[in-house]
C-alpha cells in the first residue's frame, strides 16, 4: 500500500491511535445511528416513499455495526458521549425541521450535508485505514453515493417548490459542518486523514449534487461557501 508506505507513523496499536480512534469511531457509530433514525423519521413523512426509506435506514443500522466492529477490532471503546455531543447541533435542526414538516430541510441535513460528509470522511479514511476498517468503510461508502442520490432526486423532482427552503437550511447548517470539521480535525490527522482532503472531497459530492438538484454554478458558490471563511 503506497498509503501506509508514505505513512509508516502510523500504528494501530499505538496509545495516541486508539485514543484518537475512540473519538472519530464513535462519531462515525452515531453518525450512522442517527441516520438510520432519520430515514426512519423521513419515512414517515413520506408515506409514498416509506419502504425505500426504511431500506435506506436499514443500510445504516449495518453501517452502524459494522464501524462497531472496527473498534472492536482494535481493542477501542468509542466514546460514545463525545459522539452525541458532537452531533447535537445538526441533530436539533433535524428534529426542529421533522416536527415541523419541513422534509426539504430533512433532505438537506440528511442525504445531502451528512452524506456527503460520510463520503469525504470515508474515501480519505480507506487508504490510510488498518486492513479490517478498510474493508468495511469500502462497502459502506458505495451505499453512501446511493443515499445522496436518493436526495438528489427526490429534491431534483421537487427543485421549485423546494428551492428556498434548501437555501434557507443550507445557510443554517453547513457553518456547523465546518465547525464539526475543525472539531476533529487533530484526531483526524492521527489517524492519517488531513483535513484539506476532508474539505476538498466534501465540496465535490456536495457541489455535484447541488448541481444534480438544478442549482447553477453560481448559486452552488455561494451556497457552499457559508460559514467557511468563519471556519
Ligand atoms: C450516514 O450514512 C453516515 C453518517 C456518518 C457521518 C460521519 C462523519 C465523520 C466525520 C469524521 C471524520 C473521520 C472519519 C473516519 C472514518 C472512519
Ligand atoms: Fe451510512
Ligand atoms: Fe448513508
Amino acid at each position: 500500500m503506497q498509503e501506509l508506505a508514505v505513512r509508516p507513523e502510523l500504528d494501530f496499536t499505538s496509545k495516541a491511535y486508539k485514543d484518537a480512534y475512540s473519538r472519530i469511531n464513535a462519531i462515525v457509530i452515531e453518525g450512522e445511528e442517527e441516520a438510520y433514525n432519520n430515514y426512519i423519521a423521513m419515512g414517515e413523512m413520506l408515506p409514498d416513499h416509506q419502504e425505500e426509506l426504511i431500506k435506506l435506514a436499514k443500510m445504516e443500522n449495518r453501517h452502524m455495526k459494522g464501524f462497531q466492529s472496527c473498534g472492536k477490532n482494535l481493542d477501542v471503546t468509542p466514546d460514545m458521549e463525545f459522539a452525541q455531543n458532537y452531533f447535537a447541533q445538526l441533530h436539533g435542526n433535524f428534529k426542529t425541521a421533522y416536527e415541523q414538516g419541513n422534509i426539504v430541510t430533512c433532505f438537506l441535513i440528511q442525504s445531502l450535508i451528512i452524506e456527503a460528509f460520510a463520503i469525504a470522511a470515508y474515501n480519505i479514511y480507506i487508504p490510510v485505514a488498518d486492513p479490517f476498517a478498510r474493508k468495511i468503510t469500502e462497502g459502506v461508502v458505495k451505499d453512501e453515493y446511493k443515499h445522496l442520490n436518493f436526495g438528489e432526486v427526490w429534491l431534483n423532482a421537487h427543485f421549485e417548490e423546494a428551492k428556498a427552503e434548501l437555501e434557507a437550511a443550507n445557510k443554517a447548517n453547513l457553518p456547523i459542518v465546518w465547525k464539526m470539521l475543525n472539531q476533529v480535525e487533530q484526531d483526524a490527522a492521527i489517524l492519517g486523514m488531513e483535513k484539506e482532503a476532508l474539505v476538498e472531497d466534501f465540496m465535490i459530492s456536495y457541489g455535484e449534487a447541488l448541481a444534480n438538484i438544478g442549482f447553477t454554478t453560481r448559486d452552488i458558490m455561494k451556497m457552499s461557501a457559508y460559514g467557511l471563511t468563519a471556519a
